[in-house]
């Protein structure tokens, strides 16, 4: 990392305290980190305890075979009892679990723990009946509707890992995922709603079982259908049942059964930046340990009081640990919404917040950057009051981001955690803890009680203070992935291999160590440019791009230049009223000079973009990552490659034409 790069991010000092009420009744004090650290087995151990087990463990940690990790040896318990039947055993049954909101406006239905208990059973039963059994694979392809979340859950308690993909995703990559993790039975829906118009999802499962069976001669045997927009389907007798003709129909009661600690939970696809999608599986108590831990800790959720809201799709990992299982085994009452932010007006999220009172609010840097595009005015015509806490994840927080996140949206108010983790660690690693830690706009602080993390040279040394390197985890934890599915080896070579010697998990990340020792991740490795052998982040650029007053959004590759090796490209989405100022100059405008010597300024001369590109929209993944692969394509002249991962995959021909029409 060059010592310009740095000394831009280091010159950060906006603090924030913790609000003094909210420090006093903190769930997770300052001691948490002594005493995790004294002795970390006998902290996890406390934090399994919040979880009902039928068998208490032998063992808390069985780390003799690494990197392949046992937590909670010989324990046995049902991920499903954990998040519904025993909220409702303790006289809980009439508290809210989902207020589900669908996208059409009122549309709406309220789910208590019981009425969750029935259909979870319901579910259960049925998919035993379609022949699922015991460690058979569950595909689910739906939107985010409640049965979304109650399939989920049936998998769990009959001991079916399941594997959600999202609903966006093509037929092709479905097709891919059902055959890589063998999937027997497929739950999906007719459709879904997305800005106001139904949209068939039944027609990508039906192509996708046929190129499963075509190309590699895997069946899936039965596809259960929940009826959601009414939409004509194609249909066979032979595999296809309506949700609403069994599940409805079904008992609600069952009985489960306890299954082992590291009894397969779920497979979760991560594309990796090429290749072949990498199955992460997650195994039951230390997945649920790690959840329910830090979305108690870092969210400081007082189940009786807050109304919760994490706004990402239970198509990625996000779904999974912070809308199903964190909240549900915490018994939290959530907020569950289908639709996107602005439909059918930009304010909805807003909308909802006021409506359902929510107190604490997780979302991702991509979505609070749009919402700064659109102006306060949308935000502030709502009472946001409610708001505690609020969470941000997905990508580095660009400071600014921050600021108007807790400014606007928090009223000054809010603590901001900015919490650092992936597919693979399961659960939040490295976060601020909202009544202990100080707020620092663009860092994810340290890591959380009985998380170890640290910044490393290519060598294996820990950096100073003030220094840039790789971020690993040095120790493992209860809800590490603890494969990747049927390719043990990819496991090792992925994630373990750079550090063999010292046994540490490489995360794929680079981060820095501010003069406090606070750390501020930067964003993939294979996003940190080499430019004239300087180090420089694309984060780092793009944040200096971000606090320019035009800009809504960036998002910065490198690409192959014959002088400088790497050379800086950007692409920006112009805020509102300043899109017509440069559509009316064209490309080498003014604004483009602005630009690329606003970047000189705030990091210096070796960040000055060689070529920024105005653009409408920027190409995304649906959990929000911007998928420089693409943009590295067009800024490098070739030909754009695989467009499937993308939320909205004619973004791509917006920027191409934008480029070749010269504006
Ligand atoms: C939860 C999730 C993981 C990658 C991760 C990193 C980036 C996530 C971040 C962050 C900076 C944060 N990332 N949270 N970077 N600050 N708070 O996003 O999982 O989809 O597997 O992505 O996302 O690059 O390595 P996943």
């Amino acid at each position: 990392m060059s010592e310009q790069t740095l000394s831009n991010l280091l010159k950060e000092d906006r603090r924030f305290e913790p609000p003094t009420d909210l420090a006093a009744d903190a769930n997770l004090k300052e001691e948490a980190y002594a005493r995790a650290a004294e002795d970390r087995e006998a902290f996890w151990a406390e934090q399994a305890e919040r979880l009902d087990w039928t068998q208490k463990w032998d063992q808390v940690l069985d780390w003799s075979n690494p990197p392949f990790a046992q937590w909670y040896v010989g324990g046995k318990l049902n991920a499903a009892y954990n998040c519904v039947d025993r909220h409702v055993e303790a006289g809980r049954g009439d508290k809210v679990a989902i207020h589900w909101v669908g996208e059409p406006v009122d549309d709406k239905r309220s789910i208590t723990y019981a009425e969750l208990q029935a259909e979870v059973s319901q579910a259960a039963n049925t998919l035993t009946e379609l022949g699922v059994g015991t460690g058979d694979r569950v595909a689910i392809y739906m939107p985010m509707i409640p049965e979304a979340v109650v399939t989920m859950l049936a998998c769990a308690r009959i001991g079916a890992p399941h594997t959600v993909v999202f609903g966006g995703f093509s037929s092709d990559a479905l097709a891919s995922r059902l055959v890589d993790c063998g999937a027997k039975v497929v739950v999906t829906a007719d459709g879904g709603y997305r800005r106001g118009a139904p949209s068939a999802l039944k027609p990508a499962v039906d192509e996708a079982r046929a190129k499963a069976a075509e190309r590699d001669g895997h069946t899936v045997e039965k596809v259960l259908v929940v009826q959601r927009t009414g939409g004509e389907v194609a249909w066979d007798d032979d595999v296809d049942v309506w949700w609403h003709e069994s599940v409805a129909k079904a008992s609600p009661e069952h009985q489960w059964e306890a299954f082992d600690a590291e009894h397969p939970l779920y497979v979760m696809y991560t594309s990796g930046t090429t290749g072949k999608p990498k199955g992460i599986l997650h195994t039951t108590g230390g997945y649920l340990t790690g959840c329910a831990y830090t979305h108690w800790a870092v969210f400081d959720l007082k189940p009786e009081t807050d109304v919760y809201w994490c706004t990402a799709d239970i198509g990625w990992v996000t779904g999974h640990s912070y809308i199903v299982y964190g909240p549900l085994a915490n018994g939290a009452t959530q907020v569950l919404y289908e639709g996107t932010p602005d439909a059918p007006e930009k304010g909805r999220w807003w909308q909802i917040i006021e409506e359902y009172g929510v107190t604490i609010f997780y979302t991702a840097p991509t979505a609070i950057r749009s919402f700064m595009k659109q102006g306060r005015e949308i935000p502030d015509a709502r009472d946001l009051s409610s708001l505690r806490v609020l969470g941000s994840v997905g990508e580095p927080i660009n400071p600014e981001a921050y600021v108007w996140y807790r400014e606007v949206v928090g009223g000054g108010r809010t603590p901001v955690v900015d919490t650092w983790w992936q597919t693979e660690t399961g659960s939040i690693m490295i976060s601020p803890l909202p009544g202990v830690t100080h707020g620092k706009p663009g860092s994810a602080m340290i890591p959380i009680p009985g998380v170890s993390a640290d910044v490393v040279t290519e060598e294996g040394e820990s950096v100073p203070n003030g220094s840039g390197g790789y971020l690993v985890l040095t120790e493992p934890w209860p809800s590490m992935l603890r494969t990747i599915w049927g390719d043990d080896q990819r496991y090792k070579d992925t994630y373990w291999s750079r550090y063999a010697q010292q046994g540490w998990y490489f995360a794929g990340d680079g981060a820095k160590k501010d003069d406090d020792g606070d750390l501020w991740v930067l964003g993939r490795v294979d996003d940190v440019m080499n430019v004239s052998g300087h180090r420089l982040s694309t984060t780092e650029i793009e944040s200096a791009l971000v606090s320019h007053p035009k800009v809504a959004e960036a998002a910065v590759v490198g690409a192959q230049d014959p002088d400088t090796g790497q050379a800086v490209c950007a692409f920006v989405i112009l805020r509102d009223e300043f899109i017509a100022e440069a559509d009316d100059a064209g490309e080498g405008s003014d604004i483009v000079e602005e630009l690329r010597n606003h970047v000189r300024k705030e990091i210096g001369a070796i960040a000055k973009p060689r070529q920024i590109m105005i653009v409408p929209e920027l190409p995304k993944t649906r959990s929000g990552k911007i998928m420089r692969r693409l943009l590295r394509d067009v800024a490098e002249h070739r030909e754009v490659g695989d467009v499937t991962t993308l939320a909205d995959s004619t973004v791509m021909d917006l920027i191409s034409g934008r480029l070749t029409s010269g504006k």
